[in-house]
């Protein structure tokens, strides 16, 4: 259902072929949740076929056709009543929490090793969604800019700062990711007394 309102949210911004929301979702709200072309093609099909979205021909090329997709009235229905729902929780399935459960099975290298690449990870996405943030305020984030063409600065202010807003959530639980994972250095560190392990300036 979420991949739907995903592709929904960008069908609001502007009608598009397939192609043009799969290379928007790919440069937008594909930041926040991520789904493969082999998904989105599949899903837009049986949007249309549940009249969420509209698909008519266009002209393409010299002699070729291709179908845009706009949203429609029950497509905007259905996208709003979601936006006006309780969030839905999913109870936790949590991969790395769950390895962290169990790192005294684990070598204690491999476990500095899971600890670091958690950062690693953590931190590019930031500087990802950092640059994101640059591109909304800024304006030149394609998506954001159809979305916005033509409205009021207050409308586009408006619409920007939730955009915003969504990637500050998406930092701070990255840099709590991080601080966890450092954590989890100190800890094996402080546990497994291996060479490996050991932190360079232990004095033990
Ligand atoms: C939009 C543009 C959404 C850029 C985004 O993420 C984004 C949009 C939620 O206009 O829909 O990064």
């Amino acid at each position: 259902m979420s991949l739907r309102n995903a592709l929904l949210a960008m069908l609001t911004s502007q009608p598009m072929t397939g192609y043009d929301v799969y290379k928007n979702f790919q440069t937008s709200v594909g930041y926040v949740w991520h789904a493969p072309d082999s998904q989105i093609y599949p899903e837009l099909r049986r949007m249309e076929q549940d009249g969420l979205i509209r698909g008519e021909s266009v002209a393409w090329g010299k002699r070729g056709t291709k179908k845009r997709y706009s949203i429609t009235e029950a497509g905007v229905e259905s996208f709003q009543r979601w936006l006006n729902e309780p969030p839905d929780y999913q109870r936790e399935r949590d991969p790395i929490r769950l390895r962290a459960a169990y790192l005294e099975w684990a070598d204690p290298k491999a476990s500095m090793d899971f600890f670091t690449a958690h950062i690693a990870y953590h931190s590019a996405r930031i500087d990802d969604w950092k640059e994101m943030i640059r591109t909304l305020r800024d304006h030149s984030n394609p998506t954001l800019a159809k979305r916005i063409e033509g409205k009021p600065p207050e409308d586009a202010d408006r619409i920007t700062a939730y955009k915003v807003f969504a990637y500050e959530g998406m930092i701070a639980r990255a840099r709590a990711e991080i601080e966890w994972a450092e954590g989890g250095l100190d800890l094996v560190g402080k546990l497994e007394k291996t060479d490996q392990a050991k932190p360079l300036d232990d004095p033990q």
